[in-house]
């Protein structure tokens, strides 16, 4: 495998933390052995965590005020590769990259299947956009894409839904995120029941075209870019889409998505329960969809969203296996480093739940001994796991301190260097 980095900076780095970390480490082990707790079965489980990167987020991201973009920005798909590959070098979890087209459109994916393979890459689910209008389209989706009123745009739609599955298949990707922001501004705007017919008459065409390997992850989203009502507004609407559509079709949970103060792991619980739970989109927010970094704002709802997913696979085995990606906009940081430590902190709350002890947590549930099993939970969410996750990027060849060593490095200054600015590169939204 070849490394974007020179893996002996990175030995370097780690030579210098190691022995600190091995007492961190044995230190950790020797409190979790006196509540019974192997380390090394949490070290094992970290190392094959996984989650993927979104190649819209290597890029400075900004908002419809503006976006200041930073210096190095990747100008096209095989440098946003060559960033992914460095996050994943570092981190040791982040093999898998998730692209969106016509953003990352190539005219060879072999050469950029290639690159990704020699970084040790693979491509997770491709993403459609039909919530932008390209250049010499026929039709605009100024009123909708999958739920227009002319069936020729919603056939132009559901044609580039099926353009993404083909470029998907010759990258090796397994599923098709569709989100659309179809939605209406004014009451009366839309008959609601009417457009979500037509999404489902639109989708069923992009379903007939999956693989029969492919999954389908339908995104919901409860607004912007409509402000009054969204097609698809929340996960209700996308699991009954779902269930109508058939087997290969999923609910993808983007976690900045829904009203504040909304349940999630609970979202999570019943889409799992009822087989439709395919993916996800980490991120966090405060308010809106604010794509922030995952863990920044409310890391207990990420650990409890986690939690819902052991008592999952608990119960399903290896068979469980929903998609874990990122979905995150960077406006004031460099990119690279908050994919880095968003993509730990996601990892961070897998190992916190596979902390809790659920035969103790199952007694205190079936005792209604609610104060126990709440604090069943905030034990292993209290746990600082940090050893663990370090222990397992080192033992996977990945930086003790991936950040620390990334500024050593000076990745940026050289892709400054060698990625001299776009004219005109600011502006404004994602990418
Ligand atoms: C919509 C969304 C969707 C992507 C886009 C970049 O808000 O979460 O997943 O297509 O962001
Ligand atoms: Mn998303």
């Amino acid at each position: 495998m070849s490394t974007i980095i020179d893996s002996g900076r990175v030995a370097e780095h780690n030579a210098k933390l190691q022995a600190n970390l091995e007492a961190d480490y044995a230190a950790l082990g020797g409190m979790l052995q006196r509540r019974g707790v192997d380390i090394e079965t949490l070290t094992a489980q970290a190392q094959t965590f996984a989650v993927a990167l979104p190649s819209w987020g290597v890029g400075t991201g900004g908002t419809r005020f503006a976006r200041f973009p930073g210096c190095g920005e990747p100008r096209n798909v095989f440098e946003k590769l060559d960033d992914c590959a460095v996050i994943h070098q570092l981190t040791s979890v982040t093999p898998g990259v998730s692209l969106h087209f016509p953003w990352d459109k190539t005219s060879d994916p072999v050469a950029l299947r290639q690159q990704a393979e020699s970084h040790g890459l693979y491509f997770d689910a491709v993403n459609s956009n039909t919530f932008q209008d390209q250049q010499d389209q026929a039709h605009s989706y100024k009123y909708g894409s999958l739920t227009s009123q002319n069936a020729a745009t919603r056939a132009q739609a559901v044609a580039h839904n099926i353009e993404c599955i083909e470029l998907g298949r010759a990258l090796g990707s397994k599923a098709l995120t569709v989100w659309v922001g179809d939605g209406a501004n004014f009451p009366g705007q839309h008959n609601l029941r009417g457009a979500l017919e037509r999404y489902l008459d639109s989708a069923r065409g992009i379903y007939a075209a999956l693989p029969p390997d492919w999954l389908m992850f339908i995104e919901h989203k409860l607004f912007e870019p409509a402000f009054y009502a969204t097609t698809i507004a929340d996960w209700g609407t996308s699991f009954a889409c779902a269930q109508n559509l058939g087997d290969k079709a999923k609910c993808l949970v983007d976690l900045g998505h829904h009203a504040p103060n909304t349940n999630i792991e609970m979202i999570v619980a019943r889409l799992a329960q009822f087989g439709k739970l395919g993916g996800f989109h980490f991120n966090d927010s405060k308010y809106g969809d604010d794509d922030l970094d995952s863990g920044s704002i409310n890391p207990f709802q990420l650990f409890l969203v986690f939690n819902e997913l052991a008592d999952a696979a608990a119960r399903e085995g290896a068979a469980f296996k929903p998609a874990y990606m990122l979905d995150q906009s960077h406006n004031v940081t460099d990119p690279i480093e908050s994919l880095m430590n968003s993509a730990v902190e996601v990892q961070r709350a897998f190992v916190q739940a596979n902390l809790v002890d659920r035969s103790a947590l199952r007694q205190h549930q079936e005792a209604n001994d609610a104060l126990e099993s709440a604090q069943a939970l905030k034990h292993a969410y209290r746990t600082d796991v940090g050893a663990i996750l370090a222990m397992a990027r080192f033992r996977s060849g990945g930086a003790i301190d991936p950040v620390a060593c990334y500024r050593a490095i000076g990745y940026r200054a050289r892709t400054a260097e060698a990625r001299p600015a776009k004219a005109g590169a600011s502006g404004s939204g994602i990418v």
